[in-house]
């Protein structure tokens, strides 16, 4: 190659200083730093196909660091991805480009997942880095034999979450996972040792990863240090010494370069060090030609992968399986069939491992786990053997106690694709994983959320443990599917529904107390418009009672005492407040009722936002206080969930 790796790398750090420049906002030091080592990792290691960004056995590459966006944009760019085109890089962080201020992975094909949040990335990997062994163990190496490599910073390094990530990661030995630390001691607020001394590598060590540093702006160290981690079958920390807006003649080395425009006289003088003398978003022939020329390489790797799955016996379900197609048959529905046979009395927790019983068994995808509450969460099924380091082909991941971090791997193993997966815990702790669960939003990934112990219903654990502005609080997360089913058949429906989201995530809200059936009809699924009529009145309509999951037994009770004093009142179900939104306008009004009907919500938890339905002429029954430590029935007659504390509000108020 004529052009030295110094200029290609150049081309990286005037692309970043330029765009931030013209887009006054971004940062440039990140982009500046690492250039030298992304020009190793894209020259000699990653294995990817600008033409082909999806190709399934693409190595996956995570830019944690979500902030240095103008080094992924410039890669792509650079390598000949059809996306960003210099124009998209000119327009930086405008409405009009993909070049999103953080990377977004539904702008641009070739950003593998959503970062900016700090230390998420390298968690997500943990989770693209499992599905990789995962379908390995199923598809061998024909079909899935690549790695995972992610840029991450001081930030993403020194968040929680990293401790959960690097846990599992070192854990489930996910050797194929490499994560270059931009090692450059500084943060927003200066030097790292304002805030740290950890001793960082002993304790990527001491979880069982290896650990390899160098200069990360020596060209022959970065290559060495990079090799003896791919070789190395523990999952790899290469610490890149960097300087922070390398280049930048005052301010290379210094939080100034973090997240601000250089100016103009530093950009001057930035050209100047670096040798750069080409106008603004202008990369010289010979050095777009050399890049253009290393994007080429992953495609004859490409196309012996193609002639490798055109000949084999599994290359149908792989690909099924990487394009997120459900397989035909009607598992769900023989189970449904069954249920209506006999509706059992149990707790929705109960009637989701029920479910996942016969969707596990059916839809081989399926791979579940729990933050350590598996008996609780009722997530393990006779189809999901464990998943671990020495058989990988399992099912099921013992995540530990680590919420947040088994949020962010679920994201990962969706957004890898050929995996649907799912996850439980308390539902007071979706607080834990939220920040992932946001992601899980933001990214349309299907990851399905298992949260049992969904009120004060769980007794005497208490308040700590007993959500109240949980459900209510997920249904506000934009994109986010917020069921809580009723019994057992609303269940089955509702993972029927979530499952089918191709687009998105959901929450399921399950109790830990048993509930009586209420469903007999599996003929059509219900849930799927969010809210139903399942009791119309008998006597004349008064009232429309609006409740879900445990309460709409509840509220079922209370419309019997209703009609025995002669008031007519509907029971509506309404386990998935956001479908029910999407419903029309005429379908919305008539099950809620005209005008002289009063409309009454129900739900163990904060009565905020159910205005929304009821009007503010209506009533509202729920907890706006936290909960309290007790038995079941006692709670409930505290907090005034009870039929006989119920029906007399809503005769006086109909008078
Ligand atoms: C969870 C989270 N907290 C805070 C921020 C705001 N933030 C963006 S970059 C940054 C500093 C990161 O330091 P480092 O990773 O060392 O990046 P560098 O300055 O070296 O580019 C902070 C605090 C964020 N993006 N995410
Ligand atoms: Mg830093």
């Amino acid at each position: 190659m004529t052009v030295s790796e110094k200029h290609m790398a150049n081309a990286i750090r005037a692309l970043a200083m330029d765009a931030v420049e013209a887009a006054n906002s971004g940062h440039p030091g990140m982009p500046m730093g690492m250039a030298d080592v992304a020009t190793v990792l894209f020259s000699d290691f990653l294995k990817f196909d600008p033409k082909a960004p999806k190709w399934a056995d693409r190595d996956r590459f995570v830019l944690s660091a979500g902030h240095g966006s103008m080094l992924i944009y410039s890669l792509l760019h650079l390598t000949g991805y059809a996306r960003p085109t210099l124009e998209d890089i000119r327009n930086f962080r405008q409405l009009s480009s993909p070049c999103a201020g953080h990377p977004e992975n539904f702008k641009l094909e070739g950003v593998e997942t959503t970062t900016g949040p700090l230390g998420q990335g390298f968690a997500t990997a943990v989770g693209m880095a499992v599905a990789e062994r995962h379908l390995n163990a199923l598809f061998g190496d024909d079909l899935v034999d690549h790695k995972t490599w992610v840029i991450a910073g001081d930030g993403c390094l020194m968040e929680g979450i990293n401790h959960e990530a690097v846990g599992l990661a070192g854990h489930l030995g996910l050797g194929r996972l490499n994560v270059l630390w931009d090692d450059n001691g500084i943060t927003i607020d200066g030097k790292t040792d304002l805030s740290t001394s950890e001793d960082i590598p002993a304790r990527y060590r001491a979880s069982g990863w290896h650990v390899v540093s160098c200069d990360g702006h020596d060209f022959a160290d970065i290559r060495k240090a990079l090799s003896e981690a791919e070789a190395d079958p523990r999952p790899s920390l290469v610490a890149c010494k960097t300087i922070i807006g390398y280049g930048a003649p005052t301010k290379q080395g210094t939080s100034a370069t973090h997240g601000a425009p250089l100016g103009d006289e530093e950009i001057a003088g930035t050209r100047a060090a670096l040798g750069w003398d080409h106008d603004p978003f202008v990369i010289p022939e010979d050095i777009l030609a050399s890049w253009r020329q290393l994007g080429e390489k992953g495609a004859a790797a490409h196309a012996e992968w193609d002639k490798r799955l055109s000949g084999h016996a599994q290359a149908g379900e792989f690909q099924r399986r990487m394009a997120g197609e459900l397989p035909d048959g009607k598992a769900m529905q023989d189970y449904l069939e069954s249920l209506a046979k006999d509706p059992p009395k149990v707790a929705t927790r109960k009637a989701s491992e029920m479910a996942l019983g016969a969707i596990t068994e059916a839809l081989p995808e399926m791979l579940g786990g729990s933050a350590d509450l598996t008996g609780s969460n009722n997530t393990k099924t006779s189809s999901t053997k464990p998943l671990t380091k020495d058989d990988y082909s399992g099912r099921y991941i013992y995540y530990g106690i680590r919420e947040f971090g088994m949020a962010a791997a679920m994201n990962g193993m969706a957004l890898h694709g050929g995996i649907i997966p799912y996850g439980g815990t308390f539902l007071v702790f979706t607080d834990y994983c939220r920040g992932a669960m946001r992601l899980s939003a933001i990214q349309n990934a299907r990851v399905v959320y298992v949260m049992t112990h969904d009120s004060i219903g769980l007794g005497e654990d208490g308040p700590t443990h007993q959500p109240i502005e949980h459900v209510q609080s997920l249904r506000l997360m934009p994109n986010m599917q917020v069921f809580r089913p009723a019994d057992a058949i609303e269940t089955a429906e509702c993972w029927a529904l979530a499952i089918k989201r191709a687009d998105g995530p959901s929450t399921l809200a399950l109790t830990r107390q048993g509930l009586p059936p209420l469903r007999h009809d599996v003929s059509v699924n219900l849930c799927e418009k969010g809210g139903y009529r399942l009791k119309a009145a008998d006597a004349e309509k008064r009232v429309v009672l609006i409740a879900t999951g445990s309460e709409v037994s509840l509220a079922m009770d209370i419309a019997a005492k209703l009609e025995a004093a002669g008031h007519g009142a509907d029971v509506v179900s309404m386990p998935c407040t956001e479908l029910f939104d999407a419903q029309s306008a005429d379908y919305r009004q008539e099950l809620l009722g005209s005008d002289g009907v009063l409309r009454v919500s129900i739900e163990a938890g904060t009565t905020f936002g159910w205005e929304r339905y009821t009007g503010l002429d209506g009533l509202r029954f729920g907890i706006d206080s936290f909960g309290a430590s007790a038995p079941i029935e006692d709670l409930y007659a505290h907090f005034g969930l009870t039929v006989d504390a119920i029906t007399p509000q809503i005769i006086k108020k109909i008078g």
